[in-house]
């Protein structure tokens, strides 16, 4: 008896939280869609859609892209803005401020001509806005704080709502105490595809997207600075330093297409090595065909999106990087003397007696440092790492590779692997005699003639390295 007694409770406690459950979630569901959240830092598959019209969708460099929910004709999103932990490369990770779990926040994909409408709910310790950089849409939607709408208070949930009336590349970003914000990672992407062909978007088989974001974090710590304005040192693609960041992976003669967009404070000359590309948009739109000319960098200034095209029809495995070097180098490339031909014979004992500790860095160049074995502080990236199949790749940073293989799978976004050099096609080292070096006949008779070398003085300035990370 009393078991059944004891069931009957059971049942009864059981019904009523079912019956409450259910009473909320329809209430939530009918109000607001489920916020997604993603708790890896990997390049997601491309998010195919289910529902609305069919477009190719994009690739987020070691990021996502937001699902939605159909809601009379309209699409939802849901974003969360509050603080996150990004793995910014395997053993690097930094406390951040972003969308859904991670920085940047997840791709939003539309098409041409849909109703989208987007929930901000703000779980930040301060306000926040989201403006959406380069859309057409109702002054009141543009999402700068204390101009266009009150700031999102903490705790609350705000409303965009408008037509996504141009296709292109677009992102977005807070318009709230935005030197804090970015900083700290607060920043997505957004792509409108268009509804129908168009004279001036090509149909492409591989589409990626990335924005390029700097920090300041300071060897072996986990936050980044926000005071910071330029001696940035961290230079990364979505909140990804080399050798974190993925490769782009594509088939042997895809047509492939690149979006860039820039939060940083300082432009950034973007270049692929081995094909050359048409810059075919921008966050105004589609570039006329008039304006576009072959290039191998595009400069990406500060605030500006970049779109690039290509054909991929040279096999191999292509760098793609910032090609400002200091970009390609992550933390502790900075403040250090230049000691290229300097002796230091007998000089670091004296340093040392000055500057315990004292290490000497690059006497034959920096090259060793990415072999170095350096101690340094936990939850910190060697300065320049990442190896590839003939040894050290001396990177960091905004690098990357294009890997393009014949036997890629349409659809197929994995890692194939490093490229396999046919015999005869790779650069060797020289056995032979070595010559002795000509010297130019007309030297001293041209229009600089060399002036008669004077006694040479060097000066030598020593200097301690500053900062945590001084040797
Ligand atoms: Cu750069």
């Amino acid at each position: 008896m009393a078991s059944k007694a004891l069931n009957r409770r059971l049942f009864f406690a059981g019904a009523a939280t079912a019956v409450t459950a259910a009473a909320v979630s329809r209430v939530a569901m009918a109000a607001l869609p489920e916020p997604v959240i993603q708790t890896k830092p990997d390049t997601m598959p491309p998010l195919v859609p289910k529902t609305g019209r069919p477009y190719n969708p994009v690739i987020t460099l070691n990021g996502w892209t937001l699902p939605w929910r159909m809601n009379a004709g309209v699409k939802e999103f849901h974003l969360v803005a509050e603080p996150v932990v990004r793995e910014m490369a395997p053993g690097f990770k930094a406390n951040m401020w972003g969308y859904n779990g991670q920085s940047p926040g997840p791709t939003i994909e539309v098409v041409e001509g849909d109703r989208v409408r987007i929930f901000v709910t703000n779980k930040l310790p301060e306000h926040t806005t989201i403006h959406w950089h380069g859309q057409r849409l109702p002054n009141g939607m543009d999402g700068v704080g204390g101009l266009n709408q009150p700031q999102i208070p903490v705790g609350k949930t705000y409303v965009y709502e408008f037509e996504a009336r141009r296709p292109g590349t677009f992102m977005y970003h807070p318009h709230a105490d935005e030197m804090t914000q970015m900083a700290m990672g607060m920043m997505g992407f957004w792509v409108t595809h268009p509804k129908t062909k168009h004279p001036l978007i090509d149909e492409v088989n591989r589409d990626f997207c990335f924005l390029l974001n700097a920090y300041d974090i300071d060897p072996g710590s986990k936050t980044p600075k926000i005071m910071t304005m330029t001696d940035f040192n961290l230079w990364s693609w979505n909140s990804r330093l080399f050798p974190g960041i993925d490769s782009l992976n594509v088939r042997l003669n895809d047509k492939v297409r690149i979006r860039i967009g820039n939060l940083t404070m300082t432009n950034h000359p973007i270049h692929l090595h081995g094909h050359e590309f048409l810059v075919t948009g921008t966050d105004g739109g589609p570039t006329p065909k008039s304006t576009r000319w072959h290039e191998v960098t595009a400069d990406v200034a500060v605030g500006q999106m970049r779109q690039i095209e290509f054909l991929a029809d040279e096999e191999g495995d292509w760098a793609f990087h910032c090609h400002k070097s200091h970009h390609t180098m992550n933390a502790m490339g900075h403040d250090v003397p230049t000691m290229i031909g300097v002796d230091h014979r007998g000089l670091v004992k004296k340093l040392q007696k000055l500057v315990p500790d004292y290490m000497v860095m690059g006497e034959r160049g920096m090259a060793d440092m990415g072999e170095m074995e350096m101690q340094i502080p936990d939850n910190t990236l060697p300065m320049m790492t990442g190896s590839g199949p003939y040894g050290g790749v001396e990177m960091g940073g905004m690098f990357s590779v294009l890997k393009v293989r014949r036997d890629q799978k349409p659809g197929d976004y994995s890692n194939s692997g490093w490229y396999q050099q046919p015999p005869g096609t790779q650069a060797f080292e020289w056995t032979g005699a070595l010559p002795d070096p000509a010297r130019f006949k007309a030297e001293g008779q041209g229009s600089m003639p060399l002036a008669a070398s004077p006694t040479r003085t060097t000066q030598v300035q020593v200097r301690k390295p500053s900062g945590p990370m001084a040797h």
